[in-house]
């Protein structure tokens, strides 16, 4: 039935966007069977590292030292004390804990963190894994999966059986980034590589990535690269980019998700809190993509300011999927500009969020934040086509918005997604 007013229309998006089912393309989450590899609870949540740099930003005295020789809850008391009693909790890191307190139903009138932290004790991880994915109406989480790390790796070899809901991707940073040292780390897990990239240690390279894709069944490979990324360019990078991974992706038919513009550790002593941001030079992605027409590429930057040329790229490209406003982006104010762009520039054919949650809380919040812009943002535009005469039927809303929350990225890929296969066969 088509919508016959603006009111009705703004009502029903609103509601579709609230409950369509998401596949999350990028998160650091981990099924069970990982272990500790899966972060969760109120501990968790609050030594997410923004909220380690926020902490940090109001407390003069505390020495980095001091921080990060205490235990997880004392670490925790603090970022409390100070962001949340010290501080009213408005930066979007801090919101995002108070709107996951508050989807889970505790009373916030207490802030009362012993009481929130109590809570927990009771829970199994296997029912909090299914309560989050319910409450957060998430179908499918990507994991990064990262072969270099022994820990994971033991995980893999266990072979556990696989949960569903939880979906691979090879994360290959290290490869990529520091073949100077990640060559030894290769030769350690039997492949024949040395330093210089001989024909030999290129195709024992690509032996490596097509053992780890036949073992996790990935959606994609993956890498975060500097802002100063470049191609082509004389670097071992563009070389296990040119004769690795460019061949291994057509051969397996997978993208390869490029993740640009990151300043790993301005500030060591923040750890994990310690990475920044630069402006990429568009041209490096152009290249790429124009040059390897029949590989797929999943790309997303980290700087506000390549987003539109970014875009503007993924229209002259259909190889080149765009997706998430990353990291630092994930704010509402940038998320609602560059979703808003986006849909001028490309309509649906684009991934407009992922969540990145490291923990599995945090699905609730961004989540919810998101699709509150994604809902107002794509109002705005069905309003606009009302005004021109256009009328929709609630079938084809429902269409769009399955589409942008994981349709696209399927169809994109080439495969069905499992979740709806899954739900068929009930
Ligand atoms: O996948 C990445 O490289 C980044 O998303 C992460 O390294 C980053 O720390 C993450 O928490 C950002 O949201
Ligand atoms: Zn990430």
């Amino acid at each position: 039935m088509a919508i016959q007013s603006k009111e009705e229309l703004i009502t029903f998006v609103k509601e579709t966007v609230t409950n369509t089912q998401v596949t999350d393309i990028h998160t650091h989450l981990f099924a069970e069977s990982f272990g500790d590899l899966l972060l969760w609870g109120v501990d968790d949540l609050l030594t997410y590292h923004y909220l380690v740099a926020e902490t940090f930003r109001f407390s003069p005295n505390l020495s980095y030292e001091a921080f990060w020789a205490m235990g997880k809850q004392e670490q925790a008391d603090l970022i409390w004390q100070t962001l949340f009693i010290d501080h009213s909790p408005y930066s979007e890191a801090c919101r995002g804990v108070v709107t996951v307190l508050n989807r889970l139903g505790f009373d916030l009138s207490t802030r009362d963190l012993a009481t929130y932290r109590e809570y927990y004790k009771g829970v199994s991880a296997q029912d909090y894994i299914s309560r989050i994915l319910e409450l957060a109406k998430v179908k499918t989480v990507v994991m990064t999966n990262d072969p270099f790390d022994s820990f994971e790796r033991e995980k893999w070899a266990q072979n556990h059986p696989q949960d569903p809901r939880f979906l691979a991707a090879l994360r290959i940073d290290p490869l990529l980034n520091a073949w100077d040292t990640s060559w030894s780390r290769l030769a350690e897990q039997g492949y024949k590589v040395t330093a210089d990239l001989s024909e030999t240690t290129l195709s024992e390279i690509r032996r490596f990535l097509k053992d780890w894709i036949a073992r996790i069944n990935p959606l994609y490979m993956a890498v975060s690269l500097p802002n100063d990324f470049a191609y082509p360019e004389d670097s071992a990078r563009v070389r296990i980019i040119d004769e690795c991974i460019v061949p291994v992706a057509r051969e397996v038919d997978i993208p390869f998700a490029m993740m640009i513009g990151v300043k790993r550790q301005v500030n060591p002593s923040l750890q994990s809190a310690g990475d920044s941001l630069g402006k990429s030079d568009i041209g490096t992605v152009e290249r790429i993509v124009s040059k390897y027409q029949d590989v797929k590429f999943l790309v997303t930057m980290l700087s506000r300011e390549n987003q539109h040329e970014l875009a503007v790229t993924a229209r002259k490209n259909r190889n080149l999927l765009i997706f998430g406003c990353w990291w630092f982006l994930n704010n509402p104010s940038l998320i609602e500009e560059i979703t808003r762009m986006r849909f001028e520039l490309l309509g649906g054919s684009m991934i407009p969020q992922h969540s990145d949650c490291r923990i599995l809380d945090q699905l609730l919040y961004k989540w919810d934040h998101s699709r509150e812009i994604i809902a107002k943002v794509l109002s705005e535009k069905y309003v606009d086509l009302f005004s021109a005469g256009w009328r929709l039927e609630e079938e084809e809303i429902r269409r769009d918005v399955d589409d942008l929350l994981g349709g696209t990225f399927w169809k994109f890929l080439g495969k069905p997604d499992p979740m709806v296969i899954a739900s068929v066969g009930k």
